[in-house]
């Protein structure tokens, strides 16, 4: 069978998810390609996933110094060798069952499907509010500058068809936010052209097993996304977490 499509899934220490995750989607859709964008994991999770022996299953290492979450979804997209990318989380707070949709809205012509979650209260009320408010400081901003948006553009699920997008992420590699966690908003801030968009709803769950990455430096991130009060904000912010705004961005150094 052809496989037209990759699942693209950025990865950092998931040992406990990452064989149940890659079985999962195996058992669900024997003809989609996994690819796990790994940035250097200290853990087992490479050896578990070779151990498999999949053919359509790799775990792709990724250089040490470019290590990044946006960096590693962008890379993912850029090296699929199929006509979508779906991008989903290792820790199974997307669901498997929502693949299936994503590829039908793909099929049927979409550019992007971006997965709507109905609610964000599963990450608990303080975070989920914080979520939906930065969410709409982002959308007002985009607009502001006249940039497509999109519905939760936050989300870590969403497909898309590579030709559309591969020229845009090799022509922006060094605008992009790489060590972000909002590609999301990113591609649609760099995209070319109006993009045909659809949408599948889910659920969305909780962390099954291992560790959250989160960090402070994931909000500065997200708002420095923003063009010039974004960026004023992100030092805002940075002070604020006690984090040092020039480390992260060196090159804004005066
Ligand atoms: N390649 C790569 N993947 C990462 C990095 N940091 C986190 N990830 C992966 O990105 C996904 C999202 O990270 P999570 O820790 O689940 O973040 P979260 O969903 O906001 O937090 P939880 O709700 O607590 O799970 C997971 O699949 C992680 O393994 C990184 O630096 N590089
Ligand atoms: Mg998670």
């Amino acid at each position: 069978m052809v496989s037209t499509c990759t699942i693209v899934i950025p990865t950092y220490n998931e040992e406990k998810n990452i064989v149940n995750i890659a079985k999962a989607i195996r058992e669900a859709y024997p003809e989609f390609r996994i690819l796990f964008m790994d940035d250097n994991s200290t853990d087992r999770g490479k050896e578990l996933i070779d151990e498999l022996n999949d053919p359509l299953t790799k775990v792709f290492v990724r250089k040490p110094e470019d290590r990044g979450l946006g960096a590693s979804v962008l890379q993912g997209f850029e090296i699929a060798e199929t006509d979508y990318a779906i991008c989903m989380d290792c820790d199974f707070q997307h669901p498997i069952a929502t693949l299936q949709g994503i590829y039908d809205e793909l099929e049927k012509g979409a550019d992007l499907c971006v997965g709507r979650r109905n609610s964000r209260m599963s990450m608990g009320f303080k975070r989920a509010f914080g979520s939906e408010a930065f969410e709409l400081f982002c959308k007002i901003n985009m607009k502001f500058h006249g940039v497509q948006t999109t519905k939760d553009m936050m989300s870590g699920l969403f497909g898309l068809r590579c030709d559309k997008f591969r020229p845009e992420i090799q022509s922006n590699w060094d605008n992009f936010e790489i060590q972000g966690w909002k590609v999301l908003m990113d591609l649609l801030k760099y995209a070319p052209e109006k993009l045909k968009v659809s949408y599948v709803r889910y659920e969305f769950g909780l962390r099954a097993e291992g560790e959250s990455h989160l960090n402070p430096k994931v909000p500065i991130m997200t708002v420095h996304q923003l063009w010039g009060f974004g960026k004023f904000i992100a030092k805002f912010l940075a002070k604020m977490y006690h984090i040092d705004y020039y480390a992260m961005y060196p090159k804004e150094k005066k």
